[in-house]
């Protein structure tokens, strides 16, 4: 279980708060550890309260070791809970609060302000503990085992729908609790479309297929990104995709404690620009992923931020020509004292695949 308490205490005294009450779900899971759907975190100087109603209080109870679990219901709710702590500066989601329940708060607090948070939690969570690191080097494990599955079981005449189908199933008997997001599979003129989702389209002799996906393991999700030729590639297709690959190697090698997301962004968009082809990369090198698959640190032109060992990014240029096809190269990437380390181990030699 892994349970951050520790951490986010830190802010009280940082932010100056009395309290901090957390419910965006993946927050709440890696402060609590508690995997259920509804429930809210109350972290106080002295305390550590899950706050939960009756479908959740025995699940609760087993998964949120050292917190004390309170039950809500109708006639004791979480702004009782709240007002009974006496905290009168409480840190919230701002970014995950909805509209209602800001009028019921603003309403039902006593003695209590309401401080936005600002993303606190994204960035502590933007750092990876070893635990954290371990699941998600066993999702990107899965996910490599899944590419070479992949490469016996893609044929012309399948489905883009079939061969994501497979992927799924292939991950799940593994052990992976779900995707990480849906699935992409984007074969021939379509694999322009940087996040073409897979679809009833067959694939073809002479078609470039980009594969783009992952799964979660333990809550931590994995993301890789491949692109392959079925049968022999042409001299646009090799060229695209040697472009790609080498501006995902530079921006990939110049990883290292305090280098900005904005930094590698540009290593990686100058090769693409030099090669003539920089109007056909228009999205963001890379992201942050962790408990969700988008998260920080941010690897692209607002990215500001030095990045630091523990964090986990990926680094996935593309080159997309309308009507042609797409190349994108994606890698998964623990950055560590002295650089990084690749978690998706998966071999980006350019695939012809033999049918
Ligand atoms: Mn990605």
């Amino acid at each position: 279980m892994n349970k951050n308490v520790g951490r986010v205490r830190l802010l009280l005294e940082e932010k100056n708060l009395d309290g901090i009450l957390i419910h965006k779900p993946e927050n709440r899971r890696y402060i609590s550890g508690f995997t259920g759907s509804t429930g809210y975190v109350l972290i106080t100087k002295t305390d550590a309260k899950f706050i939960t109603d009756f479908r959740y209080t025995e699940q609760a109870t087993v998964q949120c070791d050292g917190f004390e679990i309170i039950e809500i219901s109708s006639t004791k709710t979480i702004t009782d809970v709240i007002n009974e702590s006496v905290l009168p500066r409480l840190g919230v989601e701002e970014d995950f609060m909805t509209y209602g329940e800001f009028i019921k708060f603003t309403d039902k607090l006593v003695e209590t302000d309401m401080v936005p948070l600002e993303g606190a939690i994204l960035e502590l969570r933007s750092i990876k503990t070893p635990y954290e690191i371990k699941n998600i080097e066993k999702a990107a494990g899965i996910a490599d085992e899944a590419f070479k599955y992949m490469l016996e079981f893609t044929k012309p005449g399948l489905a883009e729908l079939d061969i994501a189908l497979e992927l799924e199933f292939f991950m799940r008997k593994k052990g992976a609790d779900k995707l990480s997001f849906e699935t992409i599979v984007a074969s021939g003129a379509r694999s322009s479309l940087p996040h073409g989702v897979a679809s009833n389209k067959i694939v073809e002799v002479g078609d470039m297929v980009t594969l783009d996906y992952g799964c979660v393991y333990n809550g931590y999700c994995s993301d890789m990104t491949r692109t392959i030729v079925l049968g022999k590639a042409d001299d646009k297709q090799k060229e695209i995709y040697n472009v790609v690959l080498k501006a995902q190697k530079t921006s990939l090698e110049a990883i290292r404690p305090g280098i900005t997301g904005a930094e590698l962004d540009a290593i990686a968009r100058r090769i693409i620009d030099d090669s003539g082809y920089g109007q056909y990369f228009g999205h963001g090198l890379g992201h942050g992923v962790g408990l969700e698959v988008h998260e920080l640190p941010h690897i692209n032109t607002r990215g500001d931020v030095p990045i630091q060992p523990g964090m986990v990014i990926t680094i996935e240029p593309g080159v997309y020509i309308p009507d042609f096809g797409g190349v994108r190269i994606e890698d998964l990437v623990l950055v560590t004292d002295s650089g990084y380390r690749i978690l998706s181990k998966s071999t980006k030699n350019f695939i012809e695949l033999a049918i």
